[in-house]
């Protein structure tokens, strides 16, 4: 505690000179102190997730890739059991540069066939990853070497080009690094993997049929797990997004203006900037964004469709009963699609399922509730459960009579769980900070360098993670 409220008088005393003159002195003074070093080959920066290690063999940047099936979690206590590369969901970032010649080693730990389809290279056919077309399928226990001469530069990515696999997560992005440093340079350059899921409750594996989805990632984290990106004040910064789902997401950067200086065909020409705030990434697509950093702050970057700005919460909010009972949500696979055979979409019985169903066995999902007071046990036979013993739920009273006349009431929830995310990248964050965060949103820290450094200091103290099983061999191969 005392930390915080050490870290709010700082912020508090570099806030003032801040805002006495936005484009004066403390701007300055922060770009002198900037660390890393800058160019084109600084490396981007992967919150939440590694980078694939290479080794050179014979003048080829050699990197060893398998597929398999990867356990993680997208907050605590979700557990997903996702597919993905090394270890991780989604995979290890590739970085290489420009001219270089690569070689990937690909092994399907998959109990069915797959392939690595390079997104938007320009590389030959037979190297292409379409599978029947260029290649042929990687069976199970199968491998295939990928080489070709890299001319590109920019932010590209790697998937499987089976659509179900996909949505199980199979995608990594692919940096490559231009001849000609890009100008102006950067101090920061993040990557951000845009997913989303379709996960029921009380199950681990997403469903990848389902054209609902309920968990949104970046970089396989879901906000307030999202780990911040960590900048100094007047540093120049890049964030690079990928996406690949079923959706476009129009990511907002709050207390910043950004430009757009990349695609996912590469760098835009800087004639074609200007100043923006909200990004649409869409499916398939990449952005790279640069902004400088002028003001100290926890800045939110997110996707701004309302329900991607959420977890798994959709089932008890909206328009919810005040009896007591609640109503399904969800029903078969065809009313989650939207098909109605019978009655009509905004009936009685149809209504909160339609567009929230997450598909197959849907229908045993939890009833909606208002959440206020007892619960009587479900239809299901299931013991009913008083969510209002979570203590999550204060902002509403337990009994309010009058509220519950209100149409629409209750709609959000407000439920900060500050200490399941202590990490030092957390550190000094506003107290209640991770009740503002759901969904595909995490944090730029625009941070004053005393503040920084106390991050750096923290970080430093932690003991090392240890590697996930799938990520061993490839440690094997660095260099
Ligand atoms: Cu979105």
């Amino acid at each position: 505690m005392n930390d915080r409220r050490d870290f709010f008088a700082r912020l508090a005393s570099a806030g003032a000179g801040l805002w006495a003159g936005r484009n004066s002195n403390a701007q300055q003074r922060a770009t002198q102190e900037t660390t890393p070093a800058q160019g084109s080959k600084l490396p981007v920066a992967m919150p939440d997730l590694d980078k694939l290690p290479h080794k050179m063999v014979d003048g080829v940047k050699e990197f060893n890739l398998i597929a398999e099936v990867v356990r993680t979690e997208f907050v605590p206590g979700r557990v997903v059991d996702a597919w993905g590369f090394n270890g991780t969901v989604p995979g290890p970032t590739i970085e290489v540069n420009e001219g270089d010649r690569v070689r990937v080693i690909f092994e399907n730990h998959l109990p069915e066939m797959t392939a690595v389809h390079w997104h938007g290279f320009e590389v030959p056919m037979e190297m292409d990853g379409s599978v029947g077309l260029g290649q042929d399928p990687v069976p199970p226990g199968g491998r295939f070497v990928y080489e070709f001469t890299l001319q590109q530069n920019g932010t590209f990515f790697y998937h499987s080009h089976f659509a179900m696999q996909e949505m199980m997560g199979m995608l990594g992005l692919f940096i490559m690094h231009p001849k000609q440093p890009y100008s102006p340079p950067v101090d920061r350059d993040f990557g951000l993997v845009i997913q989303e899921w379709a996960l029921l409750p009380n199950n681990t594996v997403p469903n990848s049929l389902s054209m609902e989805f309920n968990w949104l990632t970046f970089n396989g984290k879901s906000g307030p797990a999202c780990t911040p990106m960590l900048v100094k004040q007047g540093e120049r910064v890049r964030i690079r997004m990928i996406n690949m789902g079923m959706d476009h997401h129009p990511i907002h950067l709050h207390g910043n203006q950004f430009v757009v200086t990349g695609t996912e065909a590469g760098r835009t020409p800087q004639q074609l900037w200007y100043d923006q705030n909200t990004v649409l990434v869409g499916v398939a697509q990449a952005r790279d964004i640069e902004f400088e950093a002028k003001y100290v702050g926890d800045w939110m970057l997110h996707c701004h469709l309302p329900h991607h700005m959420m977890n798994q919460m959709m089932s008890m909010v909206g328009p919810v009963m005040h009896t007591g009972g609640g109503m399904h949500t969800g029903g078969g696979m065809e009313a989650g699609m939207g098909i109605v055979r019978q009655g009509n979409a905004l009936s009685e019985e149809l209504g909160p399922s339609l567009g929230r169903g997450m598909g197959l066995a849907a229908d045993i999902e939890r009833l909606t509730t208002n959440l206020i007071g007892p619960r009587p046990a479900q239809k299901t036979g299931h013991e009913g459960h008083d969510m209002s013993q979570h203590g999550a739920m204060d902002m509403y009273p337990k009994d309010d009579p009058e509220k519950k006349k209100i149409p629409g009431y209750p709609q959000d929830m407000w439920m900060p769980t500050d200490a399941m995310f202590e990490k030092p990248e957390n550190h000094g964050l506003r107290k209640g900070w991770s009740g503002a965060m759901g969904g595909m949103m995490t944090l730029v820290r625009v941070l004053p360098p005393d503040v920084y450094e106390k991050i750096m200091e923290l970080k430093a103290k932690q003991p090392a993670k240890p590697a996930a099983a799938g990520k061993k061999d490839a440690h094997h191969h660095d260099e």
